[in-house]
């Protein structure tokens, strides 16, 4: 399709960025480092600028998410920046009643439950989110020769959402759906596939250079039912982003029993919590992927002498992958230490470096 051949200006320097060139599995000088929500609450910058201003609307702000999107690349020695908004901000500029609440996360006012509730799930286009446009384009003028990493959640966790009415442990009315009402199941992850490759298409149009789809909770899903129920979901966006020629992540939480299928839904880059080691996972996943994880985020509190053991340990089972990006098992907790954070991007890069 002619609409996918969106090739993105791309600044120089880009193609030699080391993050790109693990994505795609290609030789690099050290090991890139990203964190999966290096921008946000553990940052006292952050906190500084996002003084009364709720989350959505800092979402859409084009001078806000830049700022907070630059924040950690000012502070650590990281390659790659992660653009600044949530998974729930397409749901919300289709019109989607939601909020993102203080400590609780994301809250739907009016939980999925039925047919009509479905159709409120309506495409989105580039207009729905001229912030995005406005602020991916002034980011990656600011962000010179580093990547832009452009994201979207992926169905099974926005349905979980969507279906719950806000964050849950056992996704009970999530898999109701899912067991009970098979049809209604899967047109409301086709229509939420939809809106994640068009969120996709809007950043990578703008200038993103690789994206990352977060299926946080399919975790909660057995293989089976992943096959089944998600599978022909997720393997259909990275079809439809395929086109736009940047390297594709794909990650989920607790998904040890699910890399296999992840790896066949078609990213280039498979996620990997800090439950499966990185050397096992490599066997876990098809041949043709490269990794990105996996340091347990509570190491963050330990002492750094174990902070170091542990991510040499990264390392080096990272080597047996045919590409590593370094990252956290899962997002930097709040109350993390920022100077962690900036010591522990400088080891990567020395420990890394061939
Ligand atoms: O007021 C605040 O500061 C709210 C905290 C916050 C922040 C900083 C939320 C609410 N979202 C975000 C930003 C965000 N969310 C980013 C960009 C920053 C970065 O990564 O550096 C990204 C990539 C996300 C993605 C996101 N949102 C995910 C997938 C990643 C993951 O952590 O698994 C999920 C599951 C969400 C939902 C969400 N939004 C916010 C919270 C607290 C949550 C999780 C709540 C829950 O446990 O269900």
């Amino acid at each position: 399709m002619a609409e996918d051949a969106v090739v993105p200006t791309q600044a120089p320097g880009l193609a030699q960025s080391p993050f790109l060139r693990a994505c795609r599995r290609q030789d690099v000088p050290h090991t890139p480092v990203w964190f999966m929500r290096q921008a946000g609450r553990s940052l006292p910058e952050y906190l500084r600028v996002r003084e009364g201003i709720p989350m959505l609307e800092a979402c859409a702000r084009p001078d806000l998410i830049a700022e907070i999107t630059m924040q950690p690349v000012r502070r650590y020695a990281v390659d790659a920046a992660i653009f600044f908004s949530d998974i729930v901000v397409p749901l919300k500029a289709i019109g989607i009643d939601l909020d993102i609440k203080p400590g609780v996360g994301p809250v739907i006012a009016d939980p999925i439950r039925d047919a009509a509730g479905v159709k409120a799930v309506r495409e989105l286009t580039p207009d729905d989110v001229p912030y995005i446009t406005e602020a991916v384009g002034a980011l990656v003028g600011e962000l010179g020769g580093t990547p832009l990493i452009g994201f979207a959640g992926a169905p099974f966790t926005l349905a979980a959402y969507l279906i719950e009415g806000g964050p849950s442990k056992n996704h009970e009315h999530t898999k109701a759906l899912m067991y009970g009402h098979p049809e209604l199941w899967h047109e409301l992850m086709d229509r939420l596939a939809d809106l994640t490759v068009a969120f996709l298409k809007v950043q990578v149009a703008a200038g993103a250079s690789a994206v990352q789809v977060f299926d946080s909770w399919v975790g909660a899903v057995a293989p089976q039912d992943y096959r089944e129920s998600v599978l022909p979901h997720t393997s259909r966006i990275f079809e439809e982003v395929a086109g736009l020629g940047v390297p594709r992540i794909h990650f989920g939480v607790g998904t040890g029993e699910l890399l296999g299928l992840m790896g066949e839904a078609g990213a280039d880059v498979v996620g990997v919590d800090w439950r499966v080691p990185l050397d096992e996972a490599a066997r876990r996943v098809p041949p043709g992927k490269a990794l990105q994880g996996n340091l347990d985020p509570a190491l963050l509190f330990a002492p750094w002498d174990v902070v170091r053991r542990r991510a040499q340990d990264v390392l080096d089972r990272g080597r047996t992958a045919e590409g590593h990006v370094f990252n956290l098992g899962h997002g930097v907790p709040p109350s993390a230490d920022p100077d962690m954070l900036a010591r522990l991007a400088d080891f990567v890069h020395e420990a890394s470096a061939r």
